[in-house]
This record gives C-alpha cells, sequence and structure tokens, in this order.
C-alpha cells in the first residue's frame, strides 16, 4: 500500500504513489509531498470510508493528557462507526494524514508548542521544518489533496469532523478578524462537520460571508443553522437547508454533498449538527453565560481586540470554570460532547459514500 502521496497540486489525478512507512521515514519526504499513516493508506486502497480530524482542537484546545484522552476517543467513534480516522498534523514539517499512536501521542505532550497552522502558515511550517497543529482550513487542504489523487470520485477523504469552525468575529466589519475556515470552505472540496459557530462569533454575519464564498451550508435534519451550545440561532433564511441522516442517502442519492461532488463545484459543504437532545441542558447554561457576557461587554464598551479575552474570562467565571477549560473558542468538557457526536455522523456519512464508488 502506498504510504506517501505525491501532491504537485491538487488538480493532478495521475501523481506518483511512493511506498513509505513509519515514523522514521520523515526525514525521507520531501516538500510537496503528504505522509499517509499505514491505517489511511490501506483504507484508500480498498476504497474504504476514512474521515479526517484537525488536530488543533488537540493541541490548543486541552491540557496533557485530556487531550490525548478525547483525541483517541474521537478517532475510536470513527471507527465503531465503519471509517478510518485521519488525524492530520505537520510533524517535522511532514504534512501527516493519520497520524499512528506514537505521532498522537507526541502532538498531545507537544501542545500550544505546535503552531496553530492554518493556510497561510502552511509554507512556513514546511520551510522550517516545523510542528504544526492544523486548524479547520489547513486540515481540509491535505485532506483534499489525497482526494484529487485517488482512483475514483466517491473514494478519497470527503468527511472532516471537527467541533467547532472559526467565523466571522463580532464587529468583524471593523476589525477583518474572519477565519480562514471559511475562505477555505468557498475553495476546497470537504465536506466540514460541525455543530456549527459559537456564539462568541457573529453568526448571521458567518453565514452572510459562506453565502459570499459560495459555500453549501446544511444542517442535520433541520433547516435553522444550530449555535453549537443550543439547537437554535435564530438564522433560518439564510440559505440553511436540512439534509437527512446518512442511512437515507442509500435510496435517495440526491442530496446536497453528492450533488456538490459530481458537478465538481469545487466548494466545500458545511454541515451543522444540533447538539444532541441529552446534552441541551447544560448546553443552554453554558450559552446563557455567553450572552449575559456578550451583554456586559456591551454595556462596558468593551470592543475590538478586548473583547475575546473579556469574554473567555467572564464566562469562565460565570459557569464557576467547571464546565470551560482554557477558551471557549476552543474545546470544554461539552465541546468533547459535540465533537463525539460529529465524529459519529461524519463517520456514517463517509460509509454511505464510500458504498457509492463507481
Ligand atoms: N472554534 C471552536 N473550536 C475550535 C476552533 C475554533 O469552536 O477548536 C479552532 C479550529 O481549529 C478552527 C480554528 O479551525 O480554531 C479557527 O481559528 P481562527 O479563528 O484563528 O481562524
Ligand atoms: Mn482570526
Amino acid at each position: 500500500t502506498p504510504d506517501l502521496v505525491n501532491c504537485p497540486s491538487m488538480s493532478t489525478s495521475d501523481a506518483q504513489l511512493f511506498l513509505k512507512f513509519g515514523e522514521s521515514c520523515n526525514d525521507d519526504v520531501g516538500i510537496g509531498q503528504v505522509k499517509l499513516s499505514a491505517d489511511v493508506s490501506e483504507a484508500l486502497s480498498h476504497g474504504r470510508a476514512v474521515v479526517a480530524l484537525e488536530s488543533t482542537i488537540i493541541s490548543h484546545g486541552m491540557p496533557y493528557p485530556q487531550n490525548l484522552e478525547t483525541a483517541k476517543e474521537v478517532e475510536a467513534i470513527v471507527r465503531e462507526n465503519g471509517a478510518v480516522p485521519a488525524t492530520v498534523a505537520i510533524l517535522d514539517g511532514v504534512p501527516c494524514v493519520g497520524l499512528s499512536a506514537k505521532e498522537l501521542e507526541r502532538l498531545a505532550i507537544m501542545g500550544t508548542k505546535a503552531r496553530k497552522t492554518a493556510r497561510r502558515d502552511i509554507a512556513y511550517v514546511l520551510a522550517t521544518r516545523a510542528n504544526g497543529a492544523t486548524t479547520v482550513s489547513a486540515t481540509m487542504i491535505f485532506a483534499s489533496m489525497v482526494s484529487a489523487l485517488t482512483f475514483s470520485l466517491f473514494v478519497g477523504i470527503h468527511v472532516f469532523v471537527t467541533g467547532g469552525i472559526g467565523g466571522v468575529h463580532r464587529h468583524g466589519e471593523n476589525t477583518m478578524d474572519i477565519s480562514s475556515d471559511l475562505t477555505e470552505l468557498g475553495r476546497t472540496p470537504i465536506a466540514v462537520i460541525s455543530a456549527g459557530v459559537k456564539s462568541i462569533l457573529d453568526i448571521p454575519r458567518t453565514l452572510e460571508y459562506l453565502e459570499t464564498q459560495g459555500v453549501c451550508v446544511a444542517a442535520y435534519q433541520t433547516d435553522e443553522f444550530p449555535a453549537f451550545f443550543t439547537e437554535t440561532s435564530g438564522c433560518k433564511e439564510q440559505g440553511v437547508s436540512a439534509v437527512t441522516p446518512a442511512f437515507n442517502w442509500g435510496h435517495n442519492r440526491f442530496n446536497h454533498m453528492i450533488a456538490n461532488m459530481k458537478l465538481k463545484l469545487g466548494t466545500g459543504i458545511l454541515i451543522a449538527v444540533p447538539i444532541p437532545k441529552e446534552h441541551s441542558a447544560s448546553g443552554s447554561l453554558i450559552e446563557s453565560a455567553i450572552q449575559k457576557a456578550l451583554n456586559e461587554a456591551r454595556d462596558k464598551g468593551i470592543t475590538g481586540n478586548a473583547e475575546t479575552p473579556f469574554l473567555l474570562a467572564r464566562v469562565n467565571e460565570l459557569t464557576g470554570g467547571a464546565s470551560l477549560s482554557s477558551s471557549i473558542l476552543y474545546l470544554d468538557s461539552k465541546d468533547i460532547a459535540l465533537v463525539k457526536n460529529n465524529a459519529l455522523v461524519g463517520a456514517k456519512i463517509a460509509v454511505c459514500l464510500a458504498q457509492m464508488r463507481e
């Protein structure tokens, strides 16, 4: 099975496949190449389902060893549901799609020493042979590079599971702080399964921006975009369409994702999965703390760069620190439940797509 994929450009479908295995081969991996884990290369060569996972939530989301435990649990859920997990990270300047147990542990221990790597950071991290934890944008890039090299439309990495994506920040109309996750969704063809966008961000403007980028936005079994910690965001009329559960797809191949892939629109698709019912009570508590902190920030005239740190600290206080770790922009205990639920949904979608291979 191929362990290295040569990726000169995403549109090259006849790039060479190399045979290389194990962590020790990092030194042999040239710039412009992507290393696949043995599991992932094996799954791809048999046309089986693979689900990409990001790594910023490991490095920057939680402290060690909680981050390692969570990452392993999320990978296990993907496996239990019939797909192979491909956690993406850059190790010693090598983009890795799928991490071995050792590599995953290394990244978890490294924590915030790994650079948070979005699209703009990739070239630097590769050039300096550094370690990078990939955000949603960088994870999309490497996962879809692999898809571009596979032998059939439905084989590859077409599904990527995360907790929450970045969005337009509040006051983004002044600060221009808009996550590169959104522009990536406009240019890289992979479905991103998330719980939506946190309400610390500007959800309506995030949806506006996704429209500008031509991104199909779907919500799982609802036509209202979820607000991460709650099922509703009030954003109903902003082009959000309901997608049916994956188990229905076999009977009805007319759905958003398949249409997007078959037409080769080249854009990503965002599938937002509402918080599961059993978590909605505690989700509401966090959400009301966020709303309270937002109101306080407004009353105190705290805006711009000062706002996010204020919100993070205040929400932490309001929830007694119990439900939140360092940052509500990243993972906390509630997010973990959401990521796990997304992993389940994402794996099912990936399995369904793999069954459609020609
Ligand atoms: N939002 C969350 N959880 C996260 C992130 C954002 O609710 O873990 C992480 C993801 O890796 C995402 C990145 O891709 O932060 C976006 O960062 P920025 O806003 O700097 O683009
Ligand atoms: Mn930003």
